[in-house]
């Protein structure tokens, strides 16, 4: 359970306070670009839609709002590793940031965008999931543009390694009428044939995708032509890229997934993943962050 955050941090007409359910507390964001919610559950988005748009983040109409229970859906924040844990298969998938709840900072009132600044701080967890003391800060700016910006910090005296994600879910028109374009050329590790590849052209839908694109910087695009869209996503701090879609088995093997749901998104993530972690000496932070356009010209 959570206390609702206290009222010092509205802003009348644009900031407020919801329950999902007594004890799950989360952020209403509403201004005149754009709407969003953001949980503090894991500081996960679950909503953005920019005014007169169709949503551009997905979440799943079976996603279980519980302490302890990752969202399925939003943008969650895989923290402070990505996928499986790097020496330990005892530590959990993603992390531990997501399933826990976020103390929030500070919000602030723009011309253009309303500012909401999350942390989690190492200290609410057993030594043995991460023993040095370590925050991460969240920043949400909402407007016309979502960006996101998640910077690590090591508070101890030893230096550690940093790896995560911003694993956002896509919302789409149907996944049969996507392509994610900007990775051509890319390599990557295939997690569903482990294999690795390189990528030819733009990539597109026709069975369960699981892929790491490493050594890459690039922005990608997701052209949702159902919706007559692209969607730009620019990152920052980040050298990896994982595109994800479970299709039509592992989605039935999802309680928190509609069997249908996988129809409906695509997760394109701003990664930290495999060898593209950052070792922090004492002091150092490092910076992983996104920025998410929409262009409705596509026709
Ligand atoms: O980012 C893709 C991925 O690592 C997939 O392998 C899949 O497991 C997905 O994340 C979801 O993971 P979760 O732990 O949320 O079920």
């Amino acid at each position: 359970m959570a206390t609702a955050p206290s009222d010092s941090f509205r802003i009348p007409h644009e900031l407020w306070f919801e329950e999902l359910t007594p004890g799950y507390p989360v952020i209403k964001v509403s201004n005149r670009h754009a709407k969003a919610t953001i949980a503090l559950l894991g500081a996960t988005l679950i909503e953005y839609t920019p005014t007169g748009s169709q949503p551009v983040i997905f979440t799943s109409s079976e996603a279980v709002f519980q302490e302890g229970k990752a969202i399925r859906g939003g943008i969650p924040v895989c923290w402070p590793w990505f996928g499986p844990h790097p020496t330990d298969s005892s530590k959990p998938n993603h992390g531990f940031a997501r399933d826990r709840f976020w103390e929030l900072k500070s919000t602030t009132k723009h011309e253009d965008y309303t500012e909401v600044t999350l942390e989690f701080d190492t200290r609410q967890v057993a030594n043995e999931l991460w023993p040095q003391h370590t925050t991460a800060e969240i920043t949400f700016k909402i407007g016309q543009a979502l960006d996101v910006q998640l910077t690590s910090c090591n508070r101890s005296d030893s230096s550690i390694t940093i790896g995560g994600a911003l694993h956002t879910y896509f919302d789409i028109a149907h996944i049969s009428d996507v392509s994610v374009i900007g990775l051509d050329g890319v390599t990557f590790a295939d997690k569903v044939t482990n294999k690795h590849g390189s990528q030819s052209g733009a990539l597109t839908f026709t069975q369960e995708t699981d892929l790491v694109f490493e050594k890459t910087m690039a922005t990608t695009t997701i052209e949702d032509r159902g919706n007559s869209r692209q969607i730009h996503v620019a990152k920052n701090g980040s050298r990896s890229t994982v595109v994800w879609n479970p299709w039509i088995e592992k989605s039935a093997g999802m309680g928190d997934l509609g069997n249908e749901d996988y129809l409906g998104f695509v997760c394109v993530e701003t990664a930290n993943a495999f060898d593209d972690v950052y070792t922090l000496e004492p002091g150092a932070i490092h910076t992983l962050g996104t920025t998410i356009t929409v262009n409705t010209s596509l026709s």
